[in-house]
């Protein structure tokens, strides 16, 4: 049975105590590897190799730290099949999704960083005719933590480290217990590019365990965590009375407001996207779709058409537009909001069931699910189900859209769908969400601020941003005769 190890000083090795954690492949339903089962004491080692690994780190010239980030990167790209292979097995999702988005945006996020560390600089502020000059040093924090989530193992474990280590930190890094092969063969590659020992240690565990002794370890300086928001909460009453910084993409309950003026074809094939694009596990996806009245029937025919449409299937074969949910846990909640919608009175257009195929029966599969509600504050439009559940409901005017779409507690994305300019600058100005999509979704400049607002957490990773979250500022004010 495959072991996933820690990664402690640029050594694989097993939990202190020798505990273990079965490790699914969610599309069989089969225990297929075993996690080291990491506890304080492990994280306590791994603290104690970012920290020897810091000062020299921190010191190393950023051209040198820039090369061993863009040696990552060519190394990912040479392990493409393999990475893409086992990110498929551990998280059920289509490979050919992880080979068209986790895998080149786990490379594309070392290559960013490697040269955007190149052009980080402090700022400098002259004082005319007073001999003083002010200036500030963006300096490395130190030991930080990065926690990440089991719905894009890859891309959002390497789009924490990334900017983390370019800054010159050193990184105690914990991805999720149910999907840690990915960062397991990461480790790999890091060994390979010439990381130095102890700047990247990967612990694996429960979050409970291991995920809250990084979080309460107290000379871990930094948290960036991705996850859900109860689990942002928890973190944050650990790390605030410790004043850490914190960077916490927590849930969301995005809107996709489609408007009768809009490219029909193309909103209709990105909304299958947007609705069910990783089985619907994505943060970002628009699971609350709201239809212009005079479109709305035709809408309805057409997108319950595309997704029965969709090809439902064991994640590894090519052909596969739809694979197994994470884990038989998140398998039994989506499946139990099928049950509260019904309770709700919300009606089940198509879906809401969970499927066995022929070949693999104790697979996590679940319908892709459309569901229509007229009562928007219903608990299905209110909660994140983070599955391949979407409701529908019709809106008659541009003001109670905006209303429908802003009334969540969360705040992360929006998707909007018109070829109105003055409409999408208006809705974009006032809806509430840290991303707004105007007829696209998911469509990422890493250049850009990401992150929202209310319960879907607070800082933006992303750009220049990640980096100013991975450094102190100082500011150094010298005046001269
Ligand atoms: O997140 P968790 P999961 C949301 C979505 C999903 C929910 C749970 O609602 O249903 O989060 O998903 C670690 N101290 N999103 O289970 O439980 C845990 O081990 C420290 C949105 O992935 O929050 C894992 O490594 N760490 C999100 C990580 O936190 C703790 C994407 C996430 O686990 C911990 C994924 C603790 N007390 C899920 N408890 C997005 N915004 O992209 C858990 N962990």
């Amino acid at each position: 049975m495959q072991e996933i190890l820690h990664f402690i000083g640029g050594e694989f090795k097993a939990s202190q105590s020798n505990q273990w954690i079965d490790n699914y492949n969610p599309a069989e339903g089969k225990i297929y590897s075993k996690i080291a089962d990491a506890n304080h004491k492990d994280v306590e080692l791994a603290y104690q190799a970012a920290d020897k690994a810091f000062p020299a780190w921190s010191e190393t010239p950023i051209e040198k730290r820039s090369k061993i980030l863009l040696k990552i990167a060519d190394l990912i790209d040479e392990n493409f099949e393999t990475l893409a292979k086992a990110e498929s097995i551990d998280n059920g999702k289509p490979v050919s999704l992880a080979k068209a988005v986790d895998i080149p945006r786990a490379a594309a996020n070392f290559r960013f960083y490697a040269k955007a560390i190149t052009q980080f600089s402090g700022k400098a502020f002259e004082s005319q005719g007073l001999k003083t000059h002010n200036m500030t040093l963006n300096q490395a924090i130190g030991v930080v933590g990065c926690i990440s989530p089991w719905n894009l193992p890859l891309y959002l474990f390497t789009w924490k480290i990334a900017p983390a280590i370019a800054a010159g930190n050193t990184v105690v890094a914990k991805p999720s217990e149910i999907t840690p092969m990915t960062a397991f063969k990461l480790a790999e590659i890091c060994v390979k590019a010439d990381l130095p020992q102890g700047v990247l240690n990967i612990v694996h565990g429960r979050g409970q365990t291991a995920g809250q002794a990084i979080v309460a370890h107290p000379q871990i300086k930094a948290i960036s965590f991705t996850g859900g928001t109860a689990t942002g909460q928890h973190i944050a009453k650990t790390a605030a009375p410790l004043f850490k910084k914190m960077s916490l993409e927590l849930g969301g309950k995005n809107p996709n407001l489609i408007f009768a003026d809009c490219n029909y074809e193309k909103m209709l094939s990105t909304t299958v996207k947007s609705s069910f694009a990783n089985q619907g596990q994505i943060c970002l996806c628009g699971s609350r779709i709201y239809v212009e009245d005079s479109i709305y029937e035709q809408f309805k025919t057409d997108f319950i058409a595309k997704t029965k449409a969709l090809k439902i299937g064991y994640p590894l074969e090519a052909s596969t537009e739809f694979g197994a949910l994470v884990s038989k846990e998140h398998l039994e909640k989506v499946a139990a909001y099928i049950k509260i919608a019904q309770e709700e009175g919300v009606k089940v257009l198509t879906g809401g069931k969970q499927i066995q195929l022929k070949d693999h029966k104790e697979g996590y599969y679940f319908e892709p699910t459309i569901l229509e509600v007229d009562n928007n504050n219903c608990r299905i439009n209110q909660e994140e189900i983070f599955g391949p559940v979407v409701s529908l409901m019709k809106f008659s005017s541009d003001e109670e859209a905006l209303n429908l779409a802003n009334e969540t507690t969360y705040g992360l994305s929006a998707t909007i769908w018109t070829n109105n300019l003055n409409r999408s600058m208006r809705f974009s100005q006032k809806i509430e969400a840290g991303i707004v999509w105007v007829n696209t979704w998911l469509n990422r400049d890493l250049r850009t601020p990401f992150g929202g607002i209310k319960q879907s957490g607070l800082g933006r990773e992303g750009g220049f941003e990640a980096l100013e979250f991975f450094t102190e500022q100082k500011n150094i004010c010298i005046t001269f005769e």
